[in-house]
């Protein structure tokens, strides 16, 4: 059976520098906090110049151009030391080694992981991505409730929702795959939301493949969605209409997650 992959493409990650300033200024906003302080905050670590080695991959749908130089500019931004092997695949890794990395990046079409060869942690993108985004939401500075909406249970949303629930949020949870939605229920305790009979919520945190997911109904003004669904799940004239406070961005805040988790 085919399964379905959601993979980056090149037009995604144009100008990842500025996409990550941007989704920074807009974290400090919600949370108060840089995306760096999130990260330490989650995990008890900081960055000192590790040296970080990112292996292209051709397997599958192959190399996705623009995606190991924006895993370089990502990781100097937080503050690692990094380089793109010259070689793909096997001899990359082997290069990557040899050059001293201490942590290597590299992604297929299924996994994108994060490997600390001198203490042995690894990530995987989806749950260190699901995490992340669903503690910048948590951390909304004028929140009011503690309810929270999931829309999207999968390998991103599902480990997000479970922070939450973690957290001590009440979570509201959306998936139309019946067994994924019976599956958070009965393991996590999140409540099924009902779209037939819709409530307001200042907290939204989606994982989608899809756009438009949020419906207008549980907007209210000045709510933090936080999002790294890719298309976005809301549209431009919602943002507006409900002065949404968007967290979205194609891959560094996930990077950074994963980086920070195996220090
Ligand atoms: P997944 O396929 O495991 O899960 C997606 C879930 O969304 C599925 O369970 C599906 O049933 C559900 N869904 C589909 N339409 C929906 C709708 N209208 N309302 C509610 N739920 C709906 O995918 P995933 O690995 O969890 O990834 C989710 C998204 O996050 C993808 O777009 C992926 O590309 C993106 N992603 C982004 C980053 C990043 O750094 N920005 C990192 C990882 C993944
Ligand atoms: O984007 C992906 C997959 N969706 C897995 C990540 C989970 N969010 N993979 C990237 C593939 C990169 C390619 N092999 C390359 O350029 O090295």
């Amino acid at each position: 059976m085919a399964i379905k992959m959601a993979l980056l493409t090149p037009s995604d990650l144009i100008n990842i520098n500025k996409q990550l300033q941007e989704a920074d200024s807009a974290v400090r906003k919600v949370t108060g906090l840089d995306i760096k302080d999130v990260c330490k905050a989650l995990y008890g670590t900081s960055p000192s110049s590790e040296k970080v080695g990112i292996v292209p991959v051709t397997s599958g749908n192959g190399i996705i151009g623009n995606f190991s130089a924006s895993l370089h500019a990502i990781s100097q931004y937080f503050g690692f030391d990094s380089f793109v092997t010259d070689m793909p695949d096997v001899s990359g890794y082997y290069e990557a080694v040899r050059n001293g990395a201490e942590v290597v990046l590299m992604a297929d079409d299924h996994t994108y992981l994060a490997h600390n060869l001198k203490n042995g942690k690894i990530a995987n993108n989806q749950p260190c991505t699901g995490i992340i985004y669903a503690e910048i939401a948590s951390r909304y500075l004028k929140v009011d409730s503690k309810d929270v909406l999931v829309v999207g249970l999968g390998k991103v949303g599902f480990p997000g929702a479970a922070h939450l629930v973690q957290k001590g949020f009440r979570v509201y949870g959306y998936d139309p795959d019946e067994t994924l939605l019976q599956k958070t229920i009965s393991s996590l305790g999140v409540i099924p939301f009902d779209l037939e009979n819709p409530k307001k919520f200042s907290i939204i945190f989606e994982a989608t493949p899809c756009a438009n997911t949020i419906p207008e109904a549980v907007l209210s003004e000045n709510c933090v969605l936080s999002t790294p669904g890719i298309p976005c799940a809301i549209s431009e004239e919602l943002r507006k209409k409900y002065d949404v406070q968007l967290v979205t961005e194609p891959l560094g805040i996930g990077t950074a997650s994963m980086l920070y988790s195996v220090l």
